[in-house]
């Protein structure tokens, strides 16, 4: 255990204790200490929030550097939180520290956590979903008892928190950031951006979480063994009353962002790519217009505004699986583009497959309870669940991927699926789309099939497209 203790203070650290000796230290006093990646695996980001404001942020054991924001995080009446975010950089792969925070004015309990191994060759898991609520929160004792027992390298949380945030003048965001403590403050909590967010431009959630790169967690990628995970904003093509701009940020990042992550370089080190995002493309439920139809303008866009859809985009750069909830309900589909199934084989639909596999999980548990079905199962969804729970994802190796379901409601995985990558593939032929994307494998051989990649010529990957929205901006 490297417990060291070292102190930075960009301020004035100790004052002389009978200047606050009127205020209640409770003010003070660290709460909803939660962690999230930095730039890399290895680096992690803590960060807590006080009432008032302290004279340092503090993390005892290791490097760190400081970060300390006074947020005013808006509402109706002024209500100020104070966001403290620490750093802690280059930890030491593959072992576990214990932490603790605060300041001269109150420190928080003591936490651990465990750095993982950055490089590419060990199997990480995750326990994935969506919207939970501050009450219904059926997964979470579920969730904690998980973690507390090491399942996880991270949780991804992947859009509406707390219903909501900001609820109660940002009462009920602290109540529910305290209660995902027990998961929050162990594995670094990945989050994306839900509509349940939206209150002040989506405000609340910018500050209170602190994920990679600078876009105030709207979206990022980050690499977790075999996997490059991409998250972004579905929100961006529904409130557009806080303009383009948002829109047009992110869909050139992401077009560069997948350029980048299909490098033959950057495939071979994280063959799986994995999007998330709150609202999906696809979904059976008779409550979900817009998953429910095929004008969906996440999947093919909004002509009439301009907007491009993700379906093309994320097709043609070969993404393996994306992860979207919103729906309060589990579903499971086969490879699908365009509306067409795409199975790798008759019998093994996931081997290989010819196009993304959608998975919908947004049955954390909830206020408004679950969402109900088309009777009919379309014959694009595999499987589903009204059941309350989340996902747990296994990423054995370069080329298994293991998805299971946990039921909350049956305390059982009601669902078990691989997507399997082990095709020694012509090298003219592509992975999704012919004279596209190149792409080959083969498990028992993998470091041989470098040599394919160079053959692709990349410039004529994707015409990059624009909207013209995007121009004048
Ligand atoms: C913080 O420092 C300032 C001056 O550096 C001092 O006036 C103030 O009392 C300190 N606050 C607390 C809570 O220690
Ligand atoms: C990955 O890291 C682990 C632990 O640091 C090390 O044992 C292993 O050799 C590394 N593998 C590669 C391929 O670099
Ligand atoms: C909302 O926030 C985004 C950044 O997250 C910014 O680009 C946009 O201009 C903001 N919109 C308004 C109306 O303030
Ligand atoms: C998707 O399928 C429709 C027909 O159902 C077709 O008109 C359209 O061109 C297809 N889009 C793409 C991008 O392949
Ligand atoms: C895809 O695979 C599943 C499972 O084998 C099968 O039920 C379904 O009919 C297949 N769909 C197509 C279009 O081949
Ligand atoms: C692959 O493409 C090249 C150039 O077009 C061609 O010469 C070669 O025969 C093709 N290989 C196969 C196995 O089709
Ligand atoms: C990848 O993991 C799967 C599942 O554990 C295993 O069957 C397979 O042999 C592994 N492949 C390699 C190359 O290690
Ligand atoms: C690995 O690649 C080499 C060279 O192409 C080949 O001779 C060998 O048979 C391959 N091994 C397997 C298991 O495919
Ligand atoms: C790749 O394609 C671009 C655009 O078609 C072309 O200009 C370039 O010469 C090609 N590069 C190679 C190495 O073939
Ligand atoms: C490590 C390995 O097996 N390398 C082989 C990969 O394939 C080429 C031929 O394409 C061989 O020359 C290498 O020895």
């Amino acid at each position: 255990m490297n417990l060291l203790l070292i102190v930075h203070s960009m301020f004035v650290l100790l004052a002389k204790k009978d200047n606050f000796v009127d205020a209640s230290l409770y003010e003070y006093q660290p709460e909803q200490m939660h962690l999230s990646f930095g730039e890399t695996v290895r680096d992690f980001v803590i960060t807590w929030s006080t009432h008032q404001k302290t004279n340092a942020s503090v993390c005892k054991y290791g490097r760190n550097a400081i970060e300390f924001t006074k947020v005013n995080l808006e509402s109706p009446r002024l209500f100020i939180r104070y966001i403290h975010r620490v750093t802690l950089k280059n930890l030491k792969e593959n072992s576990c520290y214990k932490y603790y925070c605060g300041s001269d004015l109150g420190w928080s309990r003591k936490y651990w956590f465990c750095v993982p191994q950055k490089n590419q060759s060990w199997s990480p898991s995750l326990a994935i979903y969506g919207d939970m609520g501050l009450t219904y929160a059926y997964s979470l004792p579920y969730l904690s008892d998980d973690v507390q027992n090491h399942m996880y390298s991270a949780v991804i949380h992947n859009g509406d928190f707390a219903y909501n945030l900001e609820s109660e003048d940002g009462e009920r965001g602290d109540l529910f950031m305290k209660q995902i403590e027990y998961i929050a403050a162990y594995v670094p909590y990945m989050v994306s951006v839900g509509n349940h967010e939206a209150a002040y431009n989506f405000s609340h959630y910018r500050k209170r979480f602190s994920m990679p790169g600078v876009s105030e967690g709207l979206y990022y990628s980050f690499n977790l063994g075999p996997v490059h995970f991409v998250a972004f904003s579905t929100e961006v093509y529904f409130y557009l009353q806080f303009g383009y701009e948002p829109y047009c940020n992110q869909y050139k990042w992401l077009e560069n962002e997948l350029r980048e992550s299909n490098k033959p370089e950057n495939r071979e080190k994280h063959p799986w790519i994995i999007t998330y995002g709150h609202r999906p493309m696809y979904c059976s439920n008779d409550n979900m217009n817009e998953c429910s139809t095929k004008e969906n303008v996440i999947r093919g866009g909004d002509p009439n505004k301009d907007l491009l859809g993700l379906e093309e985009l994320f097709y043609n750069y070969g993404v393996d699986a994306e992860i979207w909830s919103h729906a309060h309900s589990y579903e499971r589909l086969w490879p699908i583009y365009n509306y067409t199934v795409l199975n790798g084989s008759e019998n093994e639909p996931y081997r290989n497959p010819r196009a993304p596999v959608h998975i919908i999980t947004g049955a954390a548990g909830n206020v408004e309870r679950q969402d109900s079905f088309f009777e009919h199962l379309p014959e694009w969804s595999a499987f589903r669940s009204q059941d309350f729970g989340y996902t747990r994802l296994k990423a054995f190796n370069k080329s298994h991927l293991y998805f299971e379901q946990f039921s909350a409601d049956k305390e059982a995985v009601i669902d078990r699926f691989w997507i399997i990558k082990d095709r020694n593939k012509d090298v003219n032929q592509s992975y999704y789309k012919n004279d596209r994307y190149s792409y080959s494998y083969n498990s028992n051989n993998y470091s041989n099939d470098s040599h394919n990649y160079n053959r692709f010529n990349y410039s004529n990957f994707y015409s990059f497209k624009e909207s013209s929205v995007c121009k004048h901006l």
